[in-house]
């Protein structure tokens, strides 16, 4: 791998970089040791998100990093891994055969495992047409790589079928905010200007266990005397903080939102000039609220009347304010609209587009913002264009060195593209690269998608860990990690940060841009170097990032390594080297044709599964402080597994006596998609009508083997905060 010139910024107290987890990507200083783990995480309190602050994952983020803990070369299966299962029954010889011969994985060279995968991939597509190799992509991964995998599925692999795992986070806030604004950036202020707003209503969010570095903020807000609402069905951590806790029944964002609409209308307290000058479609929004009365509300929210009047007037009386949402509203079938409804809410009461006002969201992973603007996602080509748009084709395909023809339409969305995984015909997809995502543990009703993995002809796995999906694959590639490797991430504020190589990697690990360009030039792309080539400097690539994505929305022109390391991180957009980038959007106009924001005319419907007879619980799901995500990482690292070692179910003690389970004993829940296990835990910070569990364990107690796939129409995302199960004592 090239060095490039910003990985050469090291200092004596260590090369300064950035957290490889969440969306907040704290500052930190690694130092080089003389240990198994070849660096330690200092502090870094020049940065000015987190000064410093890190959380338990960011503390022992190098621990991954020591060979022992990690994979450290290819592996590769003899007998493909949909053939084991009919050999396991029909060959009682198997179990005194070599692993090789039982078709485990086992140690191979690169140019092996790599001839497996070209090969393999284009086998594919000689039988069974371009579109049936699939590429499922993650949100964790550098600007630079996202970008070189949505350019490999189009020109190297000539497919549509490449989406990832941010289709699980953010893409009904995504959606919604495109709607009502015309531009999608998580948030469109700087996180240090929260302090500064009157009102926070904080939706669906626990940024205590989610993004503690971040809670500095809200307090800041109380010790300035501003309010913070938090709506919850959980009094987390967060909620403990906050002036008012509304507490819904899961899955009722949507009536919530219309309801407070509803009592700033009856009270008088919309900002009419700022509805007529700077938005359109309020009148359709207003009779659509109509209809969300308080009594009305409060019957399916669960929210006592009197909460809602008192949040209304907070927020309406206030003279800034803010809504953030995160997962809570946005994992629903309804999440775009949900979230229309909460930017109404911000539009109403004339509450966007001032400074120290407006809607935002969370991002949820490392690089949960840039990871969705330069074209992993189904629809989309680099600074965040669509892919059906004829001049958006023709700009990208030009820096590609393509003709605009060559490049495939829109693909199917994450969810859609794992279910299709073996289906017969042509909609089936029958190889796939997995490239920073876990769906064996993070996808609904991942058993059924596991089940899907193991049906393809070749599944390929790019990973730091064998993780659970990994343990699927007929091709394991081990990738570099984030201290072995410069590139960069766009953080919830839409600030483009860079992570700098701090230390070397063990000699059988390569990076995925490597990777690319490999498999690239073996599918016959044009090699390194040059437009249309597939390079594997960070730097490199991130020049022809910014060219693709010029003139775009997410416009990365004028950023540059040097401007990033100087800056503390630049804003987009940023269209040339001379633009300041910018902390804050709207302040002018809102990104829309004529420049107004539109109000969304929504009306609120019940989540895809509500509880009856047979399954009469909600369950929702979510995180924990010391885990990350689907385990993969974080379950590795001692203090982390010893701090969150196993998944729970989250009950009231009403509900625990009705059961019949005391604290700590095996419950099971069961849905219609199938049946977990994992120990009770009686706690009254929960709704008696909803169970909580983390998401982050494989095994008897995965919490996805629940949840239900019914997809938001927009967005498709996946109704990961709701469904409908039953308890049993097990
Ligand atoms: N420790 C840790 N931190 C992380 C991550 C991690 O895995 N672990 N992941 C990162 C990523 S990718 C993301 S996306 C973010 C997510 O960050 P958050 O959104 O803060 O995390 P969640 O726990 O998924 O959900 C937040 C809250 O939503 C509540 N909730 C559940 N159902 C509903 C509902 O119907 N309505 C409302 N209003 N609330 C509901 C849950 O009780 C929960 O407290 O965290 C990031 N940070
Ligand atoms: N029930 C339920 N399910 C959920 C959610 C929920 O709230 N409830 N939340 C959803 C959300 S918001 C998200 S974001 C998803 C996340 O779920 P996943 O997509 O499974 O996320 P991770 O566990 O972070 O998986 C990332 C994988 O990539 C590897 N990796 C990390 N960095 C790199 C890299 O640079 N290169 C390569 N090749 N590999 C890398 C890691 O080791 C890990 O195995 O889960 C979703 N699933
Ligand atoms: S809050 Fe997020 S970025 Fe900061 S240390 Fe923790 S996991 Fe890392
Ligand atoms: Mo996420």
């Amino acid at each position: 791998m090239t060095t490039t010139r910003a990985t050469a910024t090291g200092t004596a107290t260590g090369t300064a970089t950035h957290c490889p987890y969440c969306s907040l990507q704290c500052g930190m200083r690694l130092a080089p040791t003389a240990g198994a783990v070849p660096v330690e995480v200092r502090e870094r309190p020049d940065f000015p998100v987190n000064r410093g602050a890190l959380c338990g994952k960011g503390q022992n983020a190098a621990a991954l990093l020591a060979p022992g803990a990690r994979l450290t070369t290819p592996l590769v299966r003899d007998i493909r891994v949909r053939d084991i299962r009919v050999r396991d029954t029909c060959d009682s010889a198997l179990a005194r055969a070599t692993p090789a011969a039982r078709g485990e994985l086992r140690a191979a060279s690169w140019e092996e495992a790599l001839d497996r995968v070209a090969s393999g991939f284009a086998a594919v597509r000689e039988q069974h047409g371009a579109d049936a190799v699939g590429v499922f992509g993650g949100g964790g991964l550098t600007n630079e790589k996202a970008y070189q995998l949505g350019k490999f599925a189009r020109i190297a692999l000539k497919t549509a079928t490449i989406d990832y795992n941010g289709r699980f986070c953010m893409s009904s806030a995504a959606a919604a905010g495109r709607i009502a604004f015309g531009v999608d950036r998580g948030l469109p202020f700087p996180l240090a200007d929260i302090p500064r707003t009157d009102c926070l209503i904080l939706v669906g969010a626990n940024p205590a266990e989610t993004m503690p570095p971040a809670l500095r903020y809200f307090r800041e807000l109380r010790e300035n005397g501003g309010t913070l609402i938090v709506v919850d069905p959980r009094r987390t951590r967060t909620a403990e903080q906050a002036d008012l806790h509304l507490q819904p029944v899961p899955g009722t964002d949507l009536a919530l939102a219309l309801g407070l609409l509803h009592l700033l209308i009856a009270e008088r307290m919309v900002d009419v000039d700022f509805v007529a000058e700077r938005t359109s479609g309020f009148e359709q929004a207003r009779a659509a609220v109509m209809a969300h009365w308080p009594e009305r509300v409060e019957r399916i929210t669960g929210v006592p009347v009197a909460q809602l009047r008192e949040a209304a007037r907070h927020f309406g009386r206030a003279r800034t304010g803010m809504v953030l949402t995160a997962r809570g509203p946005e994992q629903q079938s309804k999440g775009t609209d949900t979230v229309g409804a909460w930017i109404n809410l911000c539009l109403a009461s004339g509450k966007a587009g001032r400074l120290h006002s407006g809607y935002g969201c969370l991002t949820g992973q490392g690089n949960g913002q840039g990871g969705r603007e330069h074209g992993q996602k189904a629809d989309q080509l680099p600074g965040y264009r669509s892919i059906e748009d004829p001049a958006a084709r023709a700009h990208v395909a030009a820096v590609w060195g393509v003709d605009p023809q060559e490049l495939p339409r829109s693909g199917r969305s994450a969810y859609e593209l794992l279910d299709s995984l073996g289906a017969p015909g042509p909609q089936g997809v029958r190889a796939l690269l997995v490239m920073g995502s876990n769906p064996v543990v993070s996808a609904p009703r991942a058993a059924q998608v596991s089940e899907r993995l193991r049906s393809l002809d070749l599944l390929v796995v790019s990973d730091l860990v064998l993780s659970e999906t990994a343990q699927l694959a007929d091709v394991v590639l081990p990738s570099t990690q984030w201290a072995e490797e410069t590139g960069t991430m766009t953080n919830l504020e839409g600030r483009v940060i860079l992570r700098r190589r701090a230390t070397a990697a063990p000699s059988g690990v390569r990076s995925d841009l490597w990777v690319l360009k490999e498999l690239a030039e073996r599918l016959g792309a044009k090699g390194p170097g040059g437009e249309g080539g597939f390079d594997d400097d960070p730097e490199t690539v991130f020049a022809e990032l910014r060219r693709a994505s010029a003139g775009g929305q997410a416009d990365y022109a004028g950023i540059s390594y040097e401007r990033i390391a100087a800056e503390d991180g630049v804003f987009w957009p940023c269209p040339a080297e001379h633009h300041p980038g910018t902390p804050r959007l709207f302040l002018d106009a809102f990104a829309t044709p004529d420049g107004r924001a539109r109000f969304a005319p929504v009306s609120h419907r019940p989540a895809a599964e509500e509880p009856d007879e047979e399954y009469p619980i909600h369950l929702t799901t979510g995180r924990v402080l010391a885990q990350y995500q689907s385990g993969a990482q974080t379950r590795r690292v001692a203090e982390l597994s010893a701090a969150a070692p196993g998944p729970f179910v989250e009950l009231h003690p009403r509900l625990a006596a009705r059961v019949g389970v005391a604290d700590g004993e095996p419950l099971a829940v069961v849905s219609r998609r199938g049946r977990v296990v994992a120990p009770a835990r009686i706690t009254d910070a929960i709704r008696p009508d909803t169970v909580f569990m983390p998401f982050h364990w494989a095994g008897p107690g995965r919490a996805n083997t629940l949840t239900n796939p019914a997809l938001d129409p927009t967005s498709k995302m996946p109704e990961f905060k709701v469904c409908a199960v039953r308890l049993e004592v097990s």
